[in-house]
């Protein structure tokens, strides 16, 4: 083959072949780069992830008092009956003007304002990555003598019957003179004996908007939990427990819980609620 029928020849099929590889290549690339991210204490490089809901609360509309409609098939509310806790739709925005509010302003009728999220298992499965923000009132306190402690974000379980009810949680913790983080898990058949820490950090901002990012990796036993206050990583831990069963579990964004020993009202304001099934680089 003469020297011009063999460039003919490369430029005809190699040329475009070698160049089609590399584009993928490079495209595969950048694609990785933008939607992985590496979990930041063992430097694993996640596959894929999917941002499966995302909402700024402006177009979220009210139904009533406990439940709130989103643009998709998914709703919001508090356990039923419970006539002391209601939901709103205010204008005080983190974005734009909306935000959800919370409120639990009589303990005698209501110990819980929750704002529960089914969707499984396409909203989250084995992994659960999520960020909101949050506002507490600047006069935002726990007064219970015994538990102080107040459940802010959840995952929570049953078996099929509905037996088991096991959660875990990011609290609000009062400590040494004031407001924390904490995650662990708690399981309510057993009660407070149950409760198990794993880690306690940071301070809760009263009177602001805050971020929280919370990472969970679900295993009976080899899971990941992981807290980010305001993008700084505060809590992490790995090789525990963030599964108890299967059957039924649902996503508690935002919550606010009294013990009967706490009758001051709770308030809370939540806004821009991402949700995705894997870790996603911010
Ligand atoms: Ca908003």
């Amino acid at each position: 083959m003469k020297s011009r029928d063999i460039w003919l020849w490369l430029r005809s099929v190699w040329i475009p072949a070698l160049l089609l590889i590399m584009g993928c290549l490079v495209s595969s690339s950048s694609s990785g780069s933008l939607w992985s991210i590496s979990i930041p204490s063992s430097g694993t490089v996640r596959a894929a992830s999917f941002i499966t809901f995302r909402s700024g609360m402006e177009d979220v509309a009210k139904v009533d008092d406990h439940r709130l409609s989103w643009t998709i098939n998914h709703w919001i509310g508090g356990t039923g009956g419970e006539t002391g806790a209601r939901f709103g739709i205010v204008d005080f925005g983190h974005s734009s003007s909306k935000s959800l509010l919370l409120e639990l302003f009589d303990i005698t009728k209501s110990r819980r304002a929750e704002m529960k999220i089914y969707g499984y298992p396409t909203l989250f499965g084995s992994e659960l990555y999520m960020s909101m923000w949050y506002y507490l009132p600047s006069d935002w306190k726990l007064t219970g003598e015994n538990y102080k402690q107040n459940q802010l974000i959840e995952i929570r379980e049953w078996d099929k019957d509905r037996n088991i009810d096991w959660m875990l949680s990011v609290y609000i913790k009062y400590s040494d003179g004031k407001y924390v983080f904490e995650v662990g898990h708690k399981d309510n058949t057993i009660g407070q004996s149950s409760y198990v820490m794993y880690g306690r950090a940071g301070e809760v901002l009263r009177g602001q908007w805050f971020e929280l990012k919370f990472y969970v990796k679900r295993h009976s036993s080899s899971g990941i939990v992981a807290l980010w206050l305001n993008g700084y990583r505060i809590i992490y831990k790995e090789d525990c427990k963030t599964r108890h069963v299967q059957d039924e579990y649902y996503l508690v964004p935002v919550k606010q819980y009294c013990d009967e020993t706490d009758t001051y009202p709770k308030t809370v304001y939540a806004d821009d609620l991402t949700i995705s099934n894997a870790l996603v680089k911010s």
